[in-house]
C-alpha cells in the first residue's frame, strides 16, 4: 500500500499484524484471499452502476455487467438456485430487501430470539426487523437448547405470521429446513432462510441446503464463504422481479461493483475441489476442539457440534463470556463473549463464549493444533489473575502463528 496517509497506512499495517500473530476464531470471521481483496481494491470502486445487467441507469456498464453476471452464473453453479441477487452490501440489507419485497409495515414476523442465538434482524426491537414489523420470536427447548420445532409450530399456528425466519447466529447444530417448509406450508408463511454462517458449509452439502426449501435464502458472503464482506439473495425465479425491485431502488442505491467482482472471485474459489476439503476440515476441527474442551470439564451448548462454531458456557466455571473474552485476548486468543440460551446475564456480561474455526483452518490448521488451542484456552481460564500463564501462553500462540503464516494461504 503506498504511504500517502501515514495515519490511515499504520492502522491498517496494525491490523495486519493482530491478524497474522493473534489466534482468530470469530465464528464469523475468515482471511479472505489475497485475490479477493486486490479485487476490492480495483478501478470498479469508481463505477456507478444502478439497475442491474443489460437495464442501468448509467453509461460504461459493459465491464461491470461482465462480472456481475459471473458473480450471478457462478453463486447460480454454487448454490442450485434460480435466482440470485449480488448486490445486498451486508447480510442485514439482504434481510431487510426480502422484508421490503414481500411484507407491508406491521406484518408479523417469527425469528429465533437474539438471546437465544437469533440475529439482530431476526426481530429485534433494536433493529428495522423489530421496529417496522410486529415480530415474535421461537426460543429454543429449554432441556436441550435445540431448536424445538413444535415450538415453532405452535406459534406459527397460533400467531400466523406473514414470514417466519430459519438460521442463527449462533447456533451450533443442524436446522431442518424441510421441518421449517412444513411449519411454513401448514402456517400460510412465507419461510426465509438467512444462511449467512453456514454458507461456505452448505455450498459444499455437509449442512442441508434450503434451496428447494425456502421461499427466500439470505446470507453474507465473508463468513464460511471466505469472500468479501457483503450480502447475498438466492430464491426462485417467480420471486425475482419483487426481490430486484426490493433492493434497488428499494432500499439500496448504487451496487458496490468492485465487492461484486470480489464476491465473482470467491465464488469462484469456492466451485474449486480444495474448497470442499477445506469446509471438511471446518468441521472435523471443530468437532475436536469441542471434544477436547469437554474432556477438560467445559460445560458446551447442546453438549457439542454439527458445524463451524462451540457455545461454551462458562457458568459453573465461575467467569463471564466478558471477562474471558477480554483475558483469552491478552493471551493472542481473539473470540467473542456471547449470551448462552436463557442467560441469565446481560448482552454486554453474558455467561458464554463463541469459537469459530474458519479463519485457523484457512491457516492450514488441523486437529493436533485444534487439541492445542484446547488446552491453552483451558490454561488461560483456569487461572484469570495470572500473567505468568498468559505470558506462557502468549508465547505458544505465537509459536503456532508463526508456523501457520496467513501469507502462505493468501499468497
Ligand atoms: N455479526 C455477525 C456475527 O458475528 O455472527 C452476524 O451478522
Amino acid at each position: 500500500m503506498r504511504i500517502q496517509d501515514l495515519e490511515v497506512y499504520r492502522a491498517i499495517r496494525s491490523e495486519e499484524d493482530r491478524e497474522k500473530n493473534n489466534l482468530l476464531m470469530i465464528a464469523s470471521e475468515n482471511y479472505a484471499s489475497r485475490a479477493v481483496m486486490e479485487t476490492q481494491a480495483s478501478v470498479l470502486t469508481n463505477k456507478y452502476a444502478e439497475g442491474y445487467p443489460g437495464a442501468r441507469y448509467y453509461g460504461g456498464c459493459e465491464y461491470v455487467d461482465e462480472v456481475e453476471l459471473l458473480a450471478i452464473d457462478r453463486a447460480k453453479k454454487l448454490f442450485g438456485a434460480e435466482y440470485i441477487n449480488v448486490q445486498p452490501h451486508s447480510g442485514s440489507q439482504a434481510n431487510m430487501t426480502v422484508f421490503f419485497s414481500f411484507l407491508e409495515h406491521g406484518d408479523l414476523i417469527l425469528g429465533m430470539g437474539l438471546q437465544q442465538g437469533g440475529h439482530l434482524t431476526h426481530g429485534s426491537k433494536v433493529s428495522f426487523s423489530g421496529k417496522f414489523f410486529r415480530a415474535i420470536s421461537y426460543n429454543l427447548s429449554s432441556k436441550t437448547h435445540r431448536i424445538d420445532y413444535n415450538q415453532v409450530r405452535d406459534l406459527a399456528k397460533k400467531h400466523k405470521p406473514r414470514l417466519i425466519i430459519a438460521g442463527a447466529s449462533a447456533y451450533p447444530r443442524i436446522i431442518d429446513f424441510h421441518r421449517f417448509k412444513e411449519i411454513a406450508n401448514e402456517t400460510g408463511a412465507y419461510l426465509m432462510a438467512d444462511i449467512a454462517h453456514i454458507a461456505g458449509l452448505v455450498a459444499v452439502g455437509l449442512h442441508p441446503t434450503p434451496v428447494g426449501e425456502a421461499d427466500f435464502i439470505t446470507s453474507t458472503t465473508h463468513k464460511t464463504l471466505r469472500g468479501p464482506r457483503g450480502g447475498l439473495i438466492l430464491s426462485e425465479k417467480k420471486y425475482g422481479a419483487k426481490l430486484n425491485k426490493g433492493l434497488f431502488p428499494g432500499i439500496q442505491g448504487g451496487p458496490l461493483m468492485h465487492i461484486i467482482a470480489s464476491k465473482a472471485v470467491a465464488f469462484g474459489e469456492a466451485l474449486k475441489p480444495e474448497f470442499v476439503d477445506y469446509q471438511k476440515q471446518i468441521i472435523v476441527n471443530a468437532k475436536v476442539l469441542a471434544e477436547e474442551l469437554t474432556a477438560y470439564g467445559f460445560d458446551l451448548v447442546t453438549g457439542g457440534t454439527d458445524n463451524h462454531m462451540i457455545l461454551l458456557d462458562l457458568t459453573k466455571k465461575g467467569i463471564t463470556g466478558q471477562d474471558a473474552e477480554k483475558i483469552l485476548e491478552k493471551a493472542g486468543i481473539v473470540l467473542n463473549k456471547n449470551s448462552i440460551p436463557f442467560d441469565k446475564k446481560g448482552p454486554m456480561v453474558t455467561s458464554g463464549l463463541r469459537l469459530g474455526t474458519p479463519a485457523l483452518t484457512t491457516r492450514g490448521m488441523k486437529e493436533n493444533e485444534m487439541k492445542v488451542i484446547a488446552g491453552l484456552i483451558k490454561k488461560v481460564l483456569e487461572s484469570p489473575g495470572s500473567q505468568t500463564i498468559i505470558n506462557e501462553v502468549s508465547k505458544i500462540v505465537s509459536d503456532l502463528c508463526h508456523s501457520f503464516p496467513i501469507y502462505k494461504y493468501l499468497d
